[in-house]
């Protein structure tokens, strides 16, 4: 059993504060010392990791982690420590303090678990120290939570049976941007319908974001980019995020109060679709364009280009004006993505919303690992006009 390769091996991470019980969770789960526990706040310093046969999961990966509160640089390391480790489990536990009311971290936590994808179970421990739960509920959004004692095994059995739950999901695809906000969150949507937008019908990335904020207990506000005066004096409280077409960011901006966070659909995608850092290096480097360079304009899906079409015309001649001369464009739709891409200066892709994340993110990859940038029309368009870090603030 031991020799199971890790692979195939369900990782289970545990996380949370220090001294909120994560060892002694991952003790009492296991029937095993795999953990030191201890009073001392910082017990577990570097991530702990064993594997064993946990039934009925079958073979499993324990990850017991430091404490996410922990202070000083060394407190900074164990926090990156920890996400790459959230990258790397299939199950993430939050573990928390039920008697303790302050909430703050876990928030942030979950929200990060969330953005990376992760498939969470929050367990709230310590219940023989505070029995009923205290207060409204806490949560930011729907994640599935068990209450437990470590010290007494009360709940233990609900929280291997919730592990099980977890673990015959698919993990999910992650939110483009709702569950990154509370239930209740408000956002204001600026859609504009130009002659390039399908008859009768609103674009995908419009689609899906809508879709996305509803399935997460949003609200939108809808309307064009001319009615957005009127739009902003019908709300009853200030938007949490402005989400615009990237073709008026400029002047969404201007009418907005500075304070609004906002953001372009085509970053939502990404965000969602690729990695929106790296991706936000890629526009940033449109700076080293020089006359003679090889851009690859990459389309995810085919469709008829009408005249000043954003791939072929708009962002061709706004390359070319910064870079000071002519370019060497190269143009791929569909499925159609070059085997090798070292010959090219930089990768422009659409939003990717007809791929699914594993397709545009092999396409990121190659550009990666040919140490090409690569970058989509949005961000593009926000850098070149000037509202990139302005349009970023909102995933800081
Ligand atoms: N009353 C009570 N005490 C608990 C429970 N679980 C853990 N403790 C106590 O809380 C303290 C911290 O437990 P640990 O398991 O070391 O906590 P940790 O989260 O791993 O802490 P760090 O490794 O320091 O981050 C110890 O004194 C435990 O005995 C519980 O369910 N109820
Ligand atoms: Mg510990």
């Amino acid at each position: 059993m031991q020799s199971t390769p890790r692979a195939n091996r369900l990782a289970i991470a545990f996380f949370g504060r220090r001294n909120v019980g994560k060892s002694s969770l991952v003790n009492a789960l296991t029937g095993q010392e795999v953990s030191l526990i201890s009073e001392v706040p910082g017990s577990t310093a570097d991530p702990v990791s064993k594997s064993m046969e946990l039934l009925p999961l079958g073979p499993i990966t324990v990850i017991d982690t430091a404490g996410l509160d922990d202070v000083g640089t060394l407190g900074a390391q164990k926090i990156r420590r920890a996400k790459d480790i959230l990258n790397q489990a299939d199950l993430s536990v939050l573990v928390c303090d039920a008697a303790d009311p302050d909430k703050g971290l876990e928030k942030q936590w979950l929200q990060t678990m969330a953005r990376q994808g992760a498939r969470i179970l929050v367990a709230e421990n310590k219940i023989d120290q505070a029995p009923d739960p205290a207060g409204p509920d806490w949560l930011p959004f729907d994640v599935p939570r068990v209450r437990v004692s470590a010290t007494n095994g009360q709940g233990l059995d609900l929280f291997r049976e919730a592990l099980v739950a977890l673990a015959a999901q698919s993990p999910p695809e992650p939110s483009l941007i709702a569950g990154l906000f509370p239930k209740g969150a408000l956002f204001l949507l600026v859609a504009p319908q130009d002659p390039q937008a399908p008859k009768g019908r609103l674009i995908l990335p419009q689609v899906q974001v809508i879709r996305d904020i509803l399935d997460h207990g949003g609200l939108v506000s809808v309307a064009g980019f001319t009615e957005l005066d009127e739009q902003i004096r019908s709300l009853s409280r200030r938007p949490d995020l402005v989400i615009t077409d990237a073709q008026v960011f400029s002047r969404v901006i201007d009418r907005i109060p500075a304070d609004w966070p906002a953001t372009a659909f085509s970053i939502i995608m990404a965000r969602a679709k690729g990695d929106l850092e790296v991706m936000a290096d890629g526009a940033r480097s449109i700076d080293r364009l020089r006359p003679g360079a090889t851009v690859l304009i990459s389309e995810a899906c085919t469709h008829h280009a009408l005249k000043n079409d954003i791939a072929r015309e708009q962002i061709p001649r706004l390359l070319e004006k910064k870079a000071g001369g002519a370019l060497r464009f190269e143009l791929t739709a569909g499925n159609d993505f070059p085997e090798t891409v070292a010959r090219c200066d930089l990768i422009i892709s659409c939003g990717g919303c007809m791929i699914t994340r594993g397709h545009f993110l092999s396409r990121l990859k190659k550009a990666v690992a040919a140490g090409v940038p690569m970058t989509n029309f949005g961000l593009t368009l926000a850098y070149m006009g000037g509202y990139l870090d302005r349009s970023l603030e909102a995933f800081q």
